[in-house]
């Protein structure tokens, strides 16, 4: 009867306990469905009288089914967000980041000082022709200084070019070789640019050396040029100075002892003096550029149809090692640490 089939609908547990009532009691082969085809043998007096409590049960079931229907769904639907709820007080998953490399970090700071200095950052390539990273500099093959720079000579390929600053075929100018410091740009920014200028030069370069705590086969470097015509050697000074002062405050002092590289003359390695440690620091080479270096930038440029820019110029000019640098800064005992070894734990110390 309607009161039991309404009391199943109340208690209907699911939407699909509740579906199957329906089929049960309004489907097509549903019990009131059933009894609504039985009416056509009825007198026209009961018909209609059987009619209309059919029609009234079926309204009734109808609505209790929509009731109900609407009770499981809001009922669903409370539990479906509940299951699907974010607890923002859980602890997240720790997503693995990189950071910069100490070499990368102590370069950017070495930039920045030069950039308020004025300097322009300019780069050059690692494969080098020998022209630039040795001749260009006044380092002839007969020149004994070259044993000072072990170098890893390259095979030249059929088809390989090494290029010049105008991206001109220098193939004819000597072998093929990894760079062995950041002086080659020297030339090549000079036969390239008119004076006065002040450029600082980054970069990777190599040594065909016996590594040791203090020696990589590949390192970087720094290198700073300023020419104009009346620059002379305590421009020098005042921007290593400068350079000394960002690196380790106001009351930083700098050193310059004689030295001699081809390129400079006079040549002075410099150091710096580290007040909380109380050391200097042995940095690298400097010097003012060798009048032999402007003659061949000059030369270079006649041959390419340039006016000859350098005579009558000074310049200043230095390099050295970044690893140095931070292995003196942070007291780091072996200078393998930083590529050879690919240690994170060390690496991850210096994380910005
Ligand atoms: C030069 O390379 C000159 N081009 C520097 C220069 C430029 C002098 C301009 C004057 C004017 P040197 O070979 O000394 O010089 O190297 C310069 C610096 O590179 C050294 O002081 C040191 O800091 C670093 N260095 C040299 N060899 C290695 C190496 N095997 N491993 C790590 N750092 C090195």
């Amino acid at each position: 009867d309607v009161d039991s089939a309404l009391r199943q609908i109340e208690a209907a547990g699911s939407l699909e306990a509740l579906q199957s009532l329906k089929v049960q009691y309004l489907g097509k082969n549903g019990l009131l469905t059933q009894q609504m085809k039985t009416l056509g043998s009825l007198t026209p007096e009961e018909r209609r009288e059987r009619g209309r409590q059919l029609n009234e049960a079926k309204g009734r079931l109808e609505a209790a089914l929509e009731a109900r229907e609407a009770v499981l769904r809001e009922k669903a639907l409370q539990e479906q967000l509940e299951k699907e709820a974010l607890d923002v007080s859980l602890p997240g998953y720790a997503f693995p980041t990189g950071g910069l490399h100490l070499t990368s970090q102590i370069l950017q700071e070495l930039l920045d000082i030069f950039r308020r200095m004025g300097h322009s950052v300019v780069e050059g390539p690692e494969v080098e022709s020998e022209f630039f990273n040795f001749d260009g500099v006044n380092m002839p093959e007969w020149h004994p200084a070259r044993d000072m720079q072990d170098t890893f000579w390259l095979e030249k390929p059929e088809n390989f070019t090494i290029r010049g600053p105008f991206a001109e075929n220098v193939n004819d100018l000597g072998g093929a070789l990894l760079r062995t410091h950041t002086s080659p740009m020297q030339v090549r920014y000079m036969i390239q640019h008119n004076p006065p200028f002040k450029i600082v030069v980054p970069g990777r370069v190599f040594r065909y050396e016996q590594t040791d705590a203090s020696h990589e086969a590949m390192f970087f470097q720094l290198e700073g040029l300023v020419v104009g015509p009346d620059i002379t050697m305590a421009d020098l000074k005042g921007a290593i100075t400068e350079l000394a002062r960002g690196l380790f405050g106001p009351e930083a002092k700098v050193r310059f002892q004689p030295t001699f590289f081809p390129f400079v003359e006079p040549g002075a390695q410099f150091a710096m003096w580290w007040a909380e440690r109380e050391k200097w620091l042995e940095l690298g080479g400097s010097g003012m550029v060798h009048p032999n270096v402007f003659k061949a930038v000059d030369d270079y440029r006649q041959k390419m149809g340039l006016p000859r820019a350098y005579e009558g110029m000074r310049g200043w000019a230095f390099g050295f090692g970044i690893e140095r640098l931070a292995l003196l800064r942070y007291g780091i005992p072996d200078i393998r640490y930083f590529y050879q070894q690919n240690r994170l734990s060390f690496l991850r110390q210096f994380r910005n």
